[in-house]
């Protein structure tokens, strides 16, 4: 197979990005994700910022144009009629204007804002103080709605909250779910991508499950997190919630909003509190547990490795934290499987139970070259390269032979060959 030049795979990259833009926002892909999906729209204003720097801040606004009331930023914004999606805005019911679905996403924007904002501070500086509350807000959603007493560990209530949407690291608390009654509605993912690449039936039966519980409560998110049938504590939100925490500080001090920066320097040190939560010693890793039980997951996840990335306080289970990291990445011929590929439950074409993701790749190898650990850091580079070189802008990739998988032309995957990945 020859590999494409860099300078070829830019210009792809961004037609890419062009003719996915939908107005003002921009979709993860045609016909499989119609419309604009929360963190999907902050890795593409990183990518847009690029080549066209006020494209990459309406990115940014128009997610936040859709913010709830109570401070969630939903995990999909329906602008628009798309019938190749399912579940759409009516399955929702959320009666939010523009519809957005009921549940949140990973919090990058805030680290996202800052690097578009140091890349040209004049222009940024215009956009900062109106975005800075809607981040402050959020992040407050996350922090309140979003624990349970007595714990600082973030939940999420549905697996799609986590971006991670059938990793095994929600297998123990799904199961659980008696979904009673057999629910009737027809997927659509499945005409677009094959099924041997995505969840399970029996994963969306409980997903809508999930979905319509939500809705019964009419989007009562506290009581979703106390009360309703899903509820674990994900290593990928809380690491993500860390690093951004530490980034709004950081817009906070920029802004002068010395008020602000007393409670998130307290959400700084919960977030610390749930890191240890999470440690698990038995594999020597951050792993998901469920907050209603305790127990944590089988194996471990990519988002392990996410502590590098929020700069995590070192602490004394570094070493073998470490150790954990390089015998995950060495396993595979292509860097990061998104699961431990030892495990029975590894399957490396499944979606989130295998494959390699761009995007948090790119996060973990940021996060090991600011703590100077640069050769892993410079393996997972030159991975994603030859991933991208060799097979094109996919959603996912196969760990063992490289294999694009899921949706082709996908914004994330092409916004961080420019941002990141690209050496022209
Ligand atoms: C549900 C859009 C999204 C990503 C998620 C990814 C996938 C949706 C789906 O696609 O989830 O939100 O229908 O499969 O898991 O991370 O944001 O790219």
């Amino acid at each position: 197979m020859k590999y494409k030049s860099d300078y070829s795979l830019d210009k792809e990259a961004i037609r890419i990005l062009r003719s996915n833009e939908w107005g003002g926002y921009t979709l993860p892909t045609q016909k499989l994700y119609p419309y604009q999906w929360n963190w999907d729209s902050m890795f593409i204003s990183l990518g847009l910022a690029q080549f066209d720097i006020n494209r990459a801040w309406l990115e940014i606004e128009s997610l936040f144009n859709s913010q709830w009331e109570n401070g969630m930023a939903a995990h999909i914004i329906f602008r628009n009629k798309a019938p190749t999606y399912f579940p759409g805005p009516e399955v929702w019911g959320t009666n939010q204007d523009p519809p957005t679905s009921g549940c949140s996403q990973p919090p990058i924007a805030a680290t996202i804002v800052l690097k578009i904002y140091k890349m040209n501070k004049i222009i940024g500086r215009s956009y900062l103080d109106n975005i800075f509350i809607k981040l402050y807000k959020w992040h407050k959603w996350f922090h309140t709605m979003r624990v349970i007493s007595g714990g600082h560990a973030i939940a999420i209530t549905h697996p799609w909250e986590s971006g991670r949407d059938n990793s095994p690291d929600w297998d123990e608390a799904i199961e659980k779910i008696n979904t009673k009654e057999e629910l009737i509605f027809t997927r659509l993912d499945l005409s677009h991508v094959d099924k041997s690449m995505r969840p399970s039936d029996s994963e969306y039966n409980k997903y809508i499950y999930l979905l319509e519980y939500g809705k019964k409560t009419g989007w009562d998110h506290a009581h979703i997190t106390r009360e309703g049938p899903f509820a674990v504590a994900d290593p990928g939100i809380n690491f993500i919630l860390l690093r951004a925490n530490k980034d709004l500080l950081s817009i906070a001090e920029i802004l002068n909003k010395d008020v602000h920066k007393v409670e998130i320097k307290k959400w700084l040190a919960y977030s610390e509190d749930a890191a240890n939560y999470l440690w698990s010693d038995t594999l020597k890793a951050y792993v998901a547990r469920n907050i209603r039980n305790n127990l944590y997951s089988t194996g471990i996840s990519n988002v392990s490795f996410l502590s590098y990335y929020a700069n995590l306080n070192k602490s004394e289970n570094e070493d073998d934290h470490y150790s954990t990291l390089i015998k995950f990445i060495k396993n595979t011929k292509y860097c990061i499987p998104s699961f431990d590929s030892k495990h029975h439950k590894f399957n490396p074409i499944k979606y989130w139970r295998g494959p390699v993701w761009i995007i948090i790749n790119y996060m973990i190898a940021e996060g090991l070259s600011n703590y100077g650990l640069n050769d892993i850091s410079n393996k997972i580079r030159s991975d994603v390269r030859n991933l991208i070189k060799k097979n094109g802008f996919y959603e996912y990739y196969n760990p063992l032979n490289g294999r694009g998988l899921g949706g082709n032309n996908f914004s994330w995957t092409a916004a961080i060959w420019l941002a990141w990945a690209s050496d022209s």
